[in-house]
C-alpha cells in the first residue's frame, strides 16, 4: 500500500486552499461555498492568513474592509442574497479585531445566514504571553476573547495544533451548509499555529461540493396538514425567509392560486409571493397592513413557512385571535416548526408545499373568503396610495390635535408607533429651509417605489423605515426587498448593500438609511469606492432617532434622548440648538457622489442621475421627523414603567396592561 500524497502548507495556507475548493449545489445549480475573504490585518492574522492570501489571491479574492462588524455584515447580506448556498469569510486579529465581529456573529446567527468568521487567536505556544491584546484570567489559561464567539456561532472551533483542520473544516462547512443549522461559523486560528506548517493530506485539498438537500416532511403529518386545510374556512399562510431561501416562490404561487388561500409577508419574507397577485396582503404583524392583519385576527388556521415567528410577526402574540385558530408550520429547522403547537412539517418550504399541494386536490376556500380578501387588498391598495402621496397622513394630522393620554391608548391598544402631538415635539422646525415643508417617509418610499425597477434591491435594517417599508412597499421580485430585520442592527445597511452588490452585480442597490444608523456605520462607502461598486444611498436625516423617539413617545417617556441636539444649559436636557452636522459633507468626504434634496422633485432627479454612477452615491433627505405612517390594527410588547413620577408614563402603563391581555399562550 503507497502512502496517501501530502503537502506541506502552513496551517493558514491550508485554509485559504481548502476553501478555495468547496462549492455548493442544489437542484443541479453549483457555485463556490466562499467566494472570497473580507478582512482587516493585525498582528493576529498577517503573516499568517494574511501571507496565505496573498499567495492564493487568484482564487481566493480578499477585499479590505473599513470595520470587523462591517465586514461580517457584508458577508451576511452576500450569503442571504445567494440565498445562502454562498457566502464571504472573515478574517481578523486578535483581540479588538475579533470582538468587534462579535455583533455581526450575533446577527448572522439570529438571521441564519451562514457566515465564516476566522478571528485570529492568542499564542497556542503561550511562551510570550501575555501578547498585545490578551485576556489575561487568574483561572485558566485556556481563555481568549474568542471564547465570547460560543453563544453567537452555530459552530465554534479552536485550532490549537495544525493538523485539527483535518476534522474541523468539514464540519464548518456542514454546517455553513445545513438549512437548519446555518448561522455564524468561528474558527479561533491562534498566530502561532496559523505560520505552522503541516504535512497535510492532499485529498484534503481535492474539490469538493456540498449539495444542500432538499428535506421532505414526514408523510403521516403531510395527511393531517391536508386534513386541516380542508376543514379551515378561514385560513391564511404567512410567509418567511425561509420561502425565499429555499426558492419557493413559485411553488407558493401555484399554492396559493389552487387553493385561494392569502399570504401575509414577514420581513424577511416580503417578496415571497411578488406583487401584484390577487392573493397578497402584504407585511403581517406589528408593521403588517390593515389587510393581512385583518385577516391574521380571524384566521382559523395559520400555514407558516419558513419563519421563525418573530414578535414582529405575531404581534407580540396577539395576532392571532380566533379561538380554536391552529398551526401548520413548514420549516427545515425542528425549533421554528414546533413553534405555537403547531403542526410540524419539518422540511424544505418548496418541497413540501409541492408535495402537500396534491393531497388537496378539488380544495379551495369559499367564496365569501375570497370576497373578503379582495375587499380587504383594495382597502389596502387605496391607504397605500393616500399615504405615500399626502404629506403628514390624515391621521397624523388628526392624532396630532388629539390629547396625549387618549393618543396613548389608542397607541396602545391598536398601532405602533405613536403620532406625537404637535407642541410635545422637540423636532426640527416644520418648514424646510426653503420654505417648503419637510417631505415625508411615506412620500419618499412612494417616490423610491416608482424609480426602482422591479430587480432594483431596497437594503435596510433598523429605525423608523423598516416598519414603514414593511407597510407600503410592494415586492415585485423575490430578491428586491432586503431587510435585515432579525437582529435589526442599526450599521447594517451600508455595509449590507456592498454584500448585496457584491452578490448581485448586476443588479441595482438601494441603500436606506436614517442618519443614527449612518453616523453608527457609514464607512463602508470607502470600500465600495476602492472595489469600484456602485450603490445608491438614500439617506433620510429627521435629526435623530424618530423610531424610539416615538417609542419613548408612546410609554410616555416624551421623546427623552433621542434628538440630535446641543445639551441646553436651560433645562439641562438634549433640547437645545440642532447640532450643525453635515450629513452630505461626511459622505463626500469618503468618496461619495452626493446630492442634497430637500423635495420630491429634487430627489427624482438625484435617483435618475445616480443610476448611471459607477461609484457609491448619496443622496441627503431632511425629512419630517414627526410624519409617521399609523400602525395598522396591531401592537407591540414593549413594557412601561410599572411605577413612575410622570403622568404620561402612568397613563402609558394602564394602557400598556389592557393592551397585554390580548397576548396569547398557544399550548
Ligand atoms: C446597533 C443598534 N443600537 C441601537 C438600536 C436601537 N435602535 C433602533 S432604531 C434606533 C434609532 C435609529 O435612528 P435612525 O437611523 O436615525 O432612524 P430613525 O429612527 O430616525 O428612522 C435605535 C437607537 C439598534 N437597533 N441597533
Ligand atoms: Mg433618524
Amino acid at each position: 500500500m503507497t502512502a496517501p500524497s501530502r503537502v506541506r502548507l502552513t496551517m493558514a495556507q491550508a485554509v485559504v486552499r481548502y476553501l478555495s475548493q468547496q462549492r455548493t449545489a442544489r437542484d443541479g445549480h453549483e457555485q463556490p461555498l466562499i467566494a472570497g475573504v473580507l478582512g482587516i490585518f493585525g498582528h493576529g492574522n498577517v503573516a499568517g492568513i494574511g501571507e496565505a492570501l496573498q499567495a492564493s489571491r487568484t482564487s481566493m479574492p480578499y477585499y479590505l474592509a473599513r470595520n470587523e462588524q462591517a465586514m461580517v455584515h457584508t458577508a451576511a447580506a452576500f450569503a442571504k442574497m445567494r440565498n445562502r448556498l454562498s457566502t464571504l469569510a472573515c478574517t481578523s486579529s486578535i483581540g479588538p479585531g475579533a470582538t468587534n465581529m462579535l455583533t455581526g456573529a450575533a446577527g448572522a446567527t439570529i438571521n441564519r445566514v451562514p457566515v465564516l468568521l476566522l478571528p485570529g487567536d492568542i499564542f497556542a505556544g503561550r511562551r510570550p504571553a501575555p501578547v498585545l491584546q490578551q485576556l489575561e484570567s487568574s483561572q485558566s489559561q485556556d481563555v481568549s476573547v474568542n471564547d465570547c464567539f460560543k453563544p453567537v456561532s452555530r459552530y465554534w472551533d479552536r485550532i490549537n495544533r495544525p493538523e485539527q483542520i483535518v476534522t474541523a473544516l468539514p464540519e464548518a462547512m456542514r454546517v455553513l451548509t445545513s438549512p437548519a443549522e446555518t448561522g455564524a461559523v468561528t474558527l479561533a486560528l491562534p498566530q502561532d499555529v496559523q505560520a505552522e506548517a503541516y504535512d497535510y493530506p492532499a485529498a484534503l485539498f481535492e474539490p469538493r461540493i456540498w449539495t444542500v438537500p432538499r428535506a421532505r416532511a414526514d408523510r403521516d403529518r403531510m395527511q393531517e396538514a391536508a386534513r386541516l386545510i380542508r376543514s379551515s374556512s378561514r385560513p391564511m399562510i404567512v410567509a418567511g425567509g425561509g420561502v425565499i431561501y429555499s426558492e419557493a416562490t413559485d411553488a407558493l404561487r401555484r399554492f396559493a392560486d389552487a387553493t385561494g388561500i392569502a399570504v401575509g409577508e414577514t420581513q424577511a419574507g416580503k417578496g415571497a409571493l411578488p406583487e401584484p397577485h390577487p392573493l397578497t396582503l402584504g407585511g403581517v404583524g406589528a408593521t403588517g397592513t390593515r389587510a393581512a392583519n385583518r385577516l391574521a385576527r380571524d384566521a382559523d388556521l395559520v400555514i407558516v413557512i419558513g419563519s421563525r415567528l418573530s414578535d414582529f410577526t405575531t404581534a407580540s402574540k396577539t395576532a392571532f385571535q380566533h379561538e380554536r385558530v391552529r398551526f401548520v408550520t413548514i420549516n427545515v429547522a425542528e425549533l421554528d416548526a414546533g413553534k405555537h403547537a403547531a403542526l410540524p412539517l419539518v422540511g424544505d418550504a418548496r418541497a413540501v408545499l409541492e408535495e402537500l399541494l396534491p393531497m388537496l386536490a378539488g380544495y379551495r376556500v369559499g367564496g365569501e373568503y375570497e370576497a373578503a380578501v379582495k375587499a380587504a387588498q383594495a382597502d389596502w391598495q387605496a391607504e397605500v396610495e393616500r399615504v405615500c402621496a399626502a404629506g403628514l397622513p390624515a391621521e397624523a394630522v388628526k392624532a396630532a390635535q388629539a390629547d396625549w393620554q387618549a393618543e396613548v391608548e389608542r397607541v396602545c391598544a391598536a398601532g405602533l408607533p405613536a403620532e406625537a402631538p404637535e407642541g410635545r415635539s422637540l423636532g426640527l422646525p416644520a418648514e424646510a429651509p426653503e420654505g417648503r415643508r419637510r417631505v415625508t417617509q411615506a412620500q419618499i418610499i412612494g417616490v423610491l417605489q416608482d424609480a426602482l425597477g422591479p430587480t432594483d434591491v431596497i437594503v435596510c435594517a433598523a429605525g423608523s423605515l423598516p416598519g414603514d417599508l414593511h407597510k407600503l412597499w410592494r415586492a415585485r421580485d423575490p430578491k428586491g426587498y432586503h431587510l435585515e430585520y432579525g437582529y435589526s442592527c442599526m450599521g447594517y445597511e451600508i455595509a449590507g448593500g456592498l454584500g448585496v452588490k457584491m452578490a448581485a452585480p448586476e443588479r441595482r442597490v438601494c441603500v436606506l438609511i436614517g442618519d443614527g444608523s449612518y453616523l453608527m456605520m457609514a464607512q463602508e462607502i470607502v470600500t465600495a469606492v476602492q472595489e469600484r461598486l456602485a450603490m445608491t444611498i438614500v439617506l433620510l436625516d429627521n435629526r435623530g432617532f424618530a423610531s424610539i423617539g416615538g417609542l419613548s413617545e408612546a410609554v410616555g417617556s416624551g421623546g427623552f434622548g433621542t434628538k440630535y441636539r446641543y445639551r441646553n444649559p436651560a433645562t439641562g436636557d438634549l433640547d437645545g440648538d440642532a447640532l450643525p452636522v453635515d450629513l452630505a459633507a461626511n459622505a463626500e468626504s469618503l468618496g461619495a457622489r452626493v446630492w442634497r434634496a430637500g423635495t420630491l422633485e429634487s430627489l427624482r432627479d438625484a435617483l435618475a442621475e445616480a443610476r448611471t454612477e459607477q461609484r457609491p452615491s448619496v443622496i441627503v433627505v431632511p425629512v419630517e421627523r414627526e410624519a409617521r405612517v399609523p400602525g395598522y390594527d396591531s401592537w407591540w410588547d414593549v413594557p412601561v414603567a410599572e411605577v413612575s413620577s410622570r403622568r404620561d408614563v402612568q397613563a402609558a402603563r394602564e394602557a400598556y396592561e389592557i393592551a397585554r391581555q390580548r397576548e396569547r399562550d398557544f399550548l
